[in-house]
């Protein structure tokens, strides 16, 4: 199954939503597959944004990510990726819109709350830097699973 890197970022955790932004998740129905609250370290995220190493906010991006615990997580689920970015809506949250995370839970391009994978490729590094292998729980069966994808439910005979 798909898998994308979500981390709330450190205005998440000091303004108290990360249970509502956890919620808008499970009650996609994605799967959470792994879970901390951590320190960034400065080298950990030069190396998360490494794509934006010479943009102009660089130094700005890596202070405001390290300064304070953020919830980095792995969520599972059909085309997680895609789904995850309209869940966040806009970059910036002057063009997010209302519905979305970005667009009902901040006003600043610098503090906008949460980040996620852009690409299944990027989630896969991102994933793998964040997050070591024993930390992934890939295995275990949610029963709710069945009520969310058609392909769980065993097709029966209709009943004449
Ligand atoms: P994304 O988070 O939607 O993937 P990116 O373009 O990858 O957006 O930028 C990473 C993060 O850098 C953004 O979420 C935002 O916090 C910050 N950022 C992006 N562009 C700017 C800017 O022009 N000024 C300040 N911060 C920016
Ligand atoms: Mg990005």
């Amino acid at each position: 199954m798909e898998q994308t890197f979500i981390a709330l970022k450190p205005d998440a955790v000091q303004r108290g939503y990360i249970g509502q932004i956890i919620e808008r998740f499970e009650r996609k129905g994605f799967k959470l597959a792994g879970m901390k609250l951590m320190h960034v370290s400065r080298e950990l995220a030069e190396r998360h944004y490494q794509e934006h190493s010479q943009k102009p906010f660089f130094g700005g991006l890596v202070s405001f990510i390290t300064s304070g615990p953020i919830v980095a997580m792995v969520w599972e689920g059909d085309n997680v990726v895609e789904s995850a970015r309209k869940m966040m809506g806009a970059t910036n949250p002057k063009d997010a819109l209302p519905g979305t995370i970005r667009g009902d839970f901040s006003v600043d391009l610098g503090r906008n709350i949460i980040h996620g994978s852009d690409s299944v490729e990027s989630a896969k590094r991102e994933i793998s830097i964040f997050f070591s292998p024993d930390e992934i729980l890939t295995g275990w069966t949610r029963e709710a699973d069945k009520w969310v994808y058609e392909a769980l439910v065993k097709q029966t005979a209709a009943v004449s």
